[in-house]
């Protein structure tokens, strides 16, 4: 697969163990290392090498001289339910041009596929980067507010709501409405405005006012 990304990351792939020929055969588990795009100039971050014992998969990830952006990793072993999960984030680039990331849950008896994010490419200014939006959320990477509800999809991780859902506890007001107009949970169906009723008074009562 080839073509550059547009969210500022590349894709890796880790294929370990027995989905591969080699280990069909009764040989030693195959892995290899491949990638979805060459790299290019303006999306350089690369897995150099990986390498598997005990202890986990070990991937060195590469990049420029003068880059200086954090780094995501993400990791998934089944690329049918697309379920990728955050292996390290945030990791610091500066005073090198690669470094190791551990993953302590990858064995050599099944696959493992890996993405590299840069975590602070924020390309809708939602407070989410792009490739987490795109792997973890599945959320737009260039639209603030994915399901238009009145809550950018950063506001809605951080308070529980669902981005791609504009009324997530279904009870007819959405989640924008129920944080900025009603004041109300957007979590919980349950929290409705107070009901008031009044009645007149009987036998001889007297209604006060209390403004
Ligand atoms: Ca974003
Ligand atoms: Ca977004
Ligand atoms: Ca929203
Ligand atoms: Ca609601």
């Amino acid at each position: 697969m080839e073509g550059s990304q547009p969210w500022g990351g590349r894709v890796f792939l880790l294929l370990l163990g027995s989905g591969l020929a080699v280990a069909a055969a009764g040989q030693r588990p195959a892995m290899a290392l491949r990638t979805e795009s060459a790299p290019t100039p303006a999306s350089n971050l690369v897995i150099q090498a990986i390498s598997v014992d005990s202890n986990g998969a070990h991937l060195t990830i590469g990049y420029p001289e003068d880059f200086t952006n954090r780094l995501d990793i993400f990791a998934c072993s089944d690329l049918l339910t697309h379920n990728w999960t955050l292996l390290a984030s945030n990791l610091v680039t500066t005073g090198g041009q690669c470094f190791c990331c551990t993953d302590a849950s990858a064995t050599q008896a099944a696959a493992r596929f890996y993405k590299v994010g840069n975590a602070d490419l924020d390309s809708d200014g939602d407070g989410l980067p792009d490739m987490r939006e795109i792997l973890l959320y599945k959320t737009n990477p260039f639209l603030a507010d994915t399901d238009q509800d009145g809550l950018n999809d950063g506001e809605e991780i951080a308070m529980g709501t669902d981005p791609l859902n504009l009324d997530s506890d279904g009870d007819r007001l959405s989640d924008g409405d129920e944080v900025h107009v009603y004041r109300t949970d957007p979590n919980n169906p349950d929290i409705v405005a107070p009901l008031v009723s009044l009645t007149a008074p009987t036998g001889g009562a007297t209604v006060w006012w209390i403004p």
